[in-house]
């Protein structure tokens, strides 16, 4: 089999966002494009000759054929060996799990997430490193570097392997052995969690229900679910990952899994009900008529870790993006570890958790994970509240009411405008840098403005700095407004409002969180002039 060295010219437009490159399936089909930007992940990682390769994606469409085409290219770039999920396929968190299991120098990974799938959807690659964790930013500035230099890639001209079927094949010099990823995935999960009380929930007629959106996490949630922990049938619904996921948008949130919503809030509905996204990451947790914020379910796990076998030593400190509520850090207070602010990216935890610092970390973006891999970790999260649910035996609401009487409510909430125009949106963030010295200490409604600032990170491991990660109002009582550009979208700009404020008043600890934040959204259109500069007069998705 030959290795064809094949010209190309660069694309400039391969800058990897928050989490890897991200496009549409119709970009991504352009003669070359995945070839190069694969070419750049080699040529910028130095692996050694002979290494192994983890490889997988989410199984949306296109799936296949870039699997195909980074086999070829793996062979030909000197790899000795590449791990593949069974039919291409891989959740993100079994891709760090298999990553970390076999000790692999690192994986490529295929997905856009919750972005919608199919011929007309988006399509996306990231590379992980030998910790299992997304590639830190240095990393991603080499490869996009790379991508605008490139001048030829390597691949080798053999047929495609047959990936359906446990086994191995060699394609040239290199090994592909298909493996079976899910029992890798439900074998980490149940060293971790109290299987037993969590079957014995399920058998005393507590109702769960888990909606995989027809995306990755269908097959590992039957496994978990229903054969190890004997969930009753229909449990699982959407169970069978579709290319195009249904037709729908496999984001785990209340506009997004709607079918999961209803039945939660309708008549006889269940005890429980969680959903997961495209690639299996994200994790939605509701309670019977309760919905359970990002990040008031990071405060939760963190206060009730202990219960849970594989965290029954404690944790050594939680780490959440900047935009997530601070509920955790109350709970890390609490606790007297620490708490850690990173900029919006599972990234940037990587560091933290690899030396030691941070056990658990978060996301509003309904992210939730720990140190057992390196990506945030959607079955996971579901997982550590049935195990927190079958050891205190009350509802989920009853959970979050105490913990709120506790500590203090965080009411928070997020607003999107998506699909703004480019121009538009930078407009906005342009307008508010320009009003920081203004805003500083003037009085907004019952708000009195502490600071303004856009957010930088010094990574406490390796120092480096990361700059302009969102627009940050302070108020004095430690309510803020945050305004930040999406880095995962593919059309157009999505400009994100987070929305937060303390209280410590049980009294109100039932308001709906749109009543209560209600000045702090008028304040947030008030200041960033968003309707003028923007044109809508209402946000897209509010979580
Ligand atoms: C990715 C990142 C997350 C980030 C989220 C939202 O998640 O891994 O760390 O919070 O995007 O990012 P943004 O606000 O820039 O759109 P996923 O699930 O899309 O891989």
């Amino acid at each position: 089999m030959n290795v064809r060295i094949i010209s190309t010219q660069p694309f400039l437009d391969q800058k990897p966002g928050t989490s890897g490159l991200r496009k549409k399936v119709a970009v991504f089909r352009q003669p070359h494009y995945l070839e190069n930007f694969v070419q750049s992940i080699f040529d910028s990682i130095a692996a050694p000759q002979g290494a192994t390769l983890a490889l997988g994606g989410d199984g949306r469409y296109y799936n296949r054929t870039a699997i195909q085409i980074i086999l070829k290219m793996a062979a030909a770039n000197g790899f000795g060996r590449v791990l593949v999920g069974k039919g291409g396929i891989l959740s993100t968190p079994a891709a760090s799990c298999v990553i970390r299991k076999y000790q692999t120098f690192g994986g490529i990974i295929l997905s856009a997430s919750h972005n919608p799938g199919g011929p007309d959807g988006d399509f996306g690659i990231k590379f992980n490193s030998g910790n299992g964790g997304p590639a830190t930013e240095t990393v991603t500035e080499a490869i996009f570097a790379r991508s605008k230099a490139i001048g030829e890639y390597r691949i080798l001209d053999a047929p495609d392997v047959a990936l359906d079927e446990i086994g191995e094949t060699m394609l040239g010099a290199m090994r592909v052995q298909v493996i079976d990823a899910v029992s890798d995935y439900a074998g980490l999960m149940e060293s971790l969690f109290d299987f037993a009380a969590i079957r014995n929930l399920l058998a005393g007629g507590f109702q769960m229900k888990f909606d995989a959106m027809h995306a990755v996490t269908g097959p590992y949630a039957q496994e978990i679910f229903t054969n190890r922990l004997g969930a009753p049938a229909g449990s699982v619904a959407n169970a069978v990952p579709l290319e195009d996921f249904g037709g729908g948008h496999p984001d785990p949130n209340l506009t997004y899994a709607h079918d999961l919503v209803e039945a939660l809030y309708g008549a006889d509905a269940p005890d429980f009900g969680a959903a997961s996204d495209g690639d299996g990451d994200r994790n939605m947790i509701l309670g019977r008529r309760f919905f359970v914020t990002p990040s008031d379910s990071l405060a939760v796990i963190a206060a009730n870790a202990t219960l849970v076998p594989g965290y029954r030593k404690g944790v050594a400190g939680i780490a959440r993006s900047m935009p997530t509520s601070a509920a955790a850090d109350r709970v890390a207070q609490a606790l007297n570890i620490p708490c850690f602010e990173t900029p919006t990216g599972w990234k940037f935890f990587g560091n933290l958790m690899d030396a030691g610092k941070v056990t658990l970390c978060g996301e509003e973006s309904f992210g939730t994970g720990s140190d057992h891999v390196r990506e945030k970790d959607g079955l996971w999260a579901v997982l550590f509240w049935l195990n927190i649910l079958a050891a205190r035996k009350q509802s989920v609401e009853s959970i979050v009411r105490e913990h709120w009487a506790k500590y203090g409510r965080n009411v928070y909430s997020r607003h999107d405008y998506e699909g703004l125009p480019t121009e538009a949106a930078q407009g906005v963030i342009q307008h508010l840098k320009g009003c920081f010295t203004d805003l500083a200490g003037v009085r907004l409604g019952q708000y009195t403005v502490k600071f303004c600032d856009d957010f930088s990170y010094t990574d406490p491991v390796d120092g480096s700095v990361s700059k302009g990660q969102g627009i940050r109002i302070i108020f004095t009582d430690g309510s803020r407004i945050v305004f930040r550009l999406s880095g995962t979208g593919t059309e157009g700009a999505t400009l994100r409002v987070y929305l937060e404020a303390y209280e410590a008043d049980t009294s109100r600890h039932h308001l709906d969180a749109q009543v209560a934040l209600a000045d702090l959204i008028r304040i947030a259109l008030q200041v960033s002039e968003l309707e003028l500069r923007a044109g809508r007069d209402k946000p897209t998705v509010i979580t």
